[in-house]
């Protein structure tokens, strides 16, 4: 659950001008400290701050400013949007595409102190929490009364639930609970004018108006700063399986798909893809063995969640050996114990940095269509003619690809012509350029393909209303600067 710092080399350019803002004064300085307390307003080390996590995707900032409530929050956005400071949200910074990294001197707001109120109601199932709290820390907390937060994901040790939120995090159970729209019922946001909106709320149905709160799922910081939050939870499972299939052909992951979908139903949680480049990948750069003999071209990680181990364990075996019975599997495996399940998890989850260590990196997250979800890699593979190494892991059950690409050294020739061909190639086959990694700085030049001119000129009527001088993460997602 510890952040890794890895050497992930990104292909964001900061070539975007920077816009009409002020620059900060010492005036504004003595505001912030007096509005937040001096200890709060850091001008000095905070390179943790203005680089992304993998220390790769770097901008500059004159100052940090930790808040530690709503209320702080709302008078720091109103000075900077009479002030036109711009501003750059930031929560646990362990996002994938620059979405919280300044770009030139944004001003940062993080919003790891705002974390003082947690409310579970037991009977209904719904928590309210203040958006700085750590995502695996807020599930400890509910573990003690049962219950579980429905998003789970890699980072879970230092992403923030506010920036889970902003960020419209999917991670490796939305097969089971859903995405975030199935859970979050109520949002506080402080807007662009620092004005505090109080959306939707605490029912879990509500029919009354427009369902505003799910404006800040994915929003990336453009609309306004998430402060508080108010989500179902879900009973947490009494019960945790999981298997790996090894599996010759692409056609073969998606029967197994069907197959698992009908005879698991409702406890199935998880399923993953690893392709047999990348797990050949993971055992070359990561002390993790296969959990296979030999090697085969896909390997399929399940999951179940339910409430009897012995139904659970019957169902997921009877179901590994229909999909062996079947041949649609040439080789299956149950975990015994909490530490072979471990293991399993581990070579999915280290996939990322196993493919990091390889080389310099280009990085994707996309959705596409399942009977397109695999011929993208091929195709890519096709293109590359051997000049970059190609990988492919992800959440297959929601037909989300992480495509990784790696060459030895920096290819500007590649770097000209991976992007375009990858998301012109997702676009033409009904996918999404960005499946659950956002847009940030990393996708903005590809931000309109496959949106209609009608629906991006509603998103930045959107931006006006909610935030009318484009003080909040300039340069970005929803960008007013071009
Ligand atoms: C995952 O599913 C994350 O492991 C990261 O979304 C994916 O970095 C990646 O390629
Ligand atoms: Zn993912």
């Amino acid at each position: 659950y510890i952040k890794m710092r890895l050497s992930i080399i990104r292909t964001a350019t900061n070539s975007f001008a920077r816009g009409n803002y002020a620059r900060i004064s010492s005036s504004d300085l003595s505001f912030f400290e007096k509005a937040i307390g001096k200890d709060y307003v850091k001008t000095k080390e905070i390179e943790n701050y203005t680089s992304d996590w993998t220390r790769q995707m770097k901008g500059s900032s004159e100052c940090v400013l930790l808040p530690s409530s709503t209320e702080e929050t709302s008078s720091i956005i109103k000075y900077c949007a009479e002030k036109r400071i711009a501003v750059v949200v930031q929560g646990g910074n362990t996002g994938l595409v620059g979405g919280a990294t300044p770009i030139h001197d944004e001003l940062i707001l993080s919003t790891g102190r705002i974390k003082n109120n947690f409310h579970l109601e037991p009977s209904s199932g719904v928590l309210t929490l203040d958006a700085g709290f750590i995502l695996a820390d807020a599930d400890n907390r509910l573990a003690e009364h049962g219950f579980m937060m429905p998003l789970d994901l890699g980072a879970k040790g230092s992403c923030q639930i506010g920036g889970c939120i902003a960020a419209g995090a999917g991670g490796i159970r939305l097969l089971r609970y859903g995405s975030l729209h199935s859970h979050l019922l109520g949002c506080t946001m402080v807007d662009g004018k620092g004005t505090i909106l109080n959306l939707g709320g605490r029912l879990r149905k509500d029919n009354t108006s427009l369902h505003t709160a799910h404006l800040a799922i994915g929003s990336e910081g453009q609309l306004g700063v998430v402060t508080s939050v108010t989500m179902g939870v879900v009973p947490r499972p009494l019960s945790i399986l999981s298997a790996m299939l090894a599996v010759s052909s692409y056609s073969d992951c998606i029967r197994i798909l069907s197959l698992a979908r009908s005879k698991l139903g409702e406890i199935l949680s998880s399923f993953e893809l690893i392709d047999g480049e990348t797990m050949k990948c993971v055992e070359s750069h990561l002390p993790l063995k296969n959990v296979f003999q030999g090697s085969h071209d896909f390997y399929l990680l399940i999951e179940t969640h339910g409430s009897n181990g012995d139904h659970d364990a019957e169902k997921l075996n009877q179901f590994v050996e229909e999909a062996l019975g079947m041949e649609l599997a040439v080789d299956g495996v149950a975990a015994n114990s909490e530490n072979e399940r471990a293991h399993m998890w581990r070579l999915r989850e280290e996939s990322p940095i196993a493919a990091a260590k390889d080389g310099y990196i280009y990085k994707f997250d996309v959705s596409l269509p399942l009977e397109h979800f695999y011929r993208l890699t091929e195709e890519t593979r096709d293109k590359l003619k051997g000049r970059g190494r190609v990988y492919c892991y992800g959440h297959l059950g929601d037909g989300n690809s992480h495509l990784n690409v790696t060459t030895d050294g920096e290819d500007e020739e590649l770097k000209k012509e991976l992007s375009p061909f990858v998301y012109n190639w997702v676009v033409s086959h009904g996918g999404s350029i960005s499946a659950e990694h956002g847009i940030g700085q990393l996708k903005r030049d590809y931000r309109s393909l496959g949106k209609s001119a009608s629906e991006s000129s509603l998103i930045r009527s959107l931006k006006g209303v909610f935030d009318p001088h484009s003080i909040l993460c300039p340069y970005k997602m929803i960008s007013t600067q071009d």
